[in-house]
């Protein structure tokens, strides 16, 4: 039994953040781990979800609590091959940012509820429905193993701007 362990997130810009993440299709003890993982580092980090391919691992895999309450029990999720399969017509704005894109945050309209199928650790099948904060986070994440970040919504401008900063980071982090 391996002890759970804290991944290094990959900042943007990097190709695997760029790239259609693999459907999973055997629910092992790899699985196991990986989600693990992903949810040590999310707590770690801290955020409020993360996907695999945040962590270079381009399965379609995804961890995720909203809980904000700080006496509120944690409610750790993992949705495995996750599929949107309502959109509300109504949109809701939240100012989002990303563990793979520090320190930068931006206002994103996106259905406000969305309904959500996928399958557990197990390979079973789960479906809910997801609004606030929620729902803007499993669409961010499901965003991400379709290779898109929340900069990608922005004017080009402003994700120029912000792309060049985190190129700034990255050179500043290998030299530390
Ligand atoms: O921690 C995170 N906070 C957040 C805030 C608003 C909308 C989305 C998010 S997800 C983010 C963690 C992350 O980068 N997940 O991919
Ligand atoms: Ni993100």
């Amino acid at each position: 039994m391996e002890p759970m362990a804290i991944r290094d997130i990959l900042i943007h810009p990097d190709p695997r953040l760029k790239t259609v993440a693999n459907p999973v299709t055997d629910f092992d003890d790899r699985l196991r781990v990986l989600a693990d993982d992903m949810l040590e580092t999310m707590y770690d980090a801290p955020g409020i979800g993360l996907a695999a391919p945040q962590v270079g691992v381009l399965k379609r895999l995804l961890v995720m609590d909203c809980v904000k309450e700080e006496d509120a029990p944690p409610r750790p999720m993992v949705l495995i091959n996750p599929a949107v399969t309502w959109l509300s017509e109504d949109c809701a704005t939240h100012e989002e940012g990303c563990l793979s894109i520090p320190e930068q945050f931006a206002e994103i309209e996106r259905p406000a509820e969305v309904e959500v199928t996928w399958n557990d650790l197990e390979g079973k099948q789960e479906t809910e429905r997801f609004e606030g904060i929620w729902a803007t986070c499993v669409q961010h994440e499901i965003d991400h193993l379709n290779g898109k970040l929340f900069i990608d919504y922005l004017k080009p401008l402003r994700r120029q701007m912000i792309t060049r900063k985190m190129k700034k980071l990255k050179r500043e982090q290998a030299r530390a």
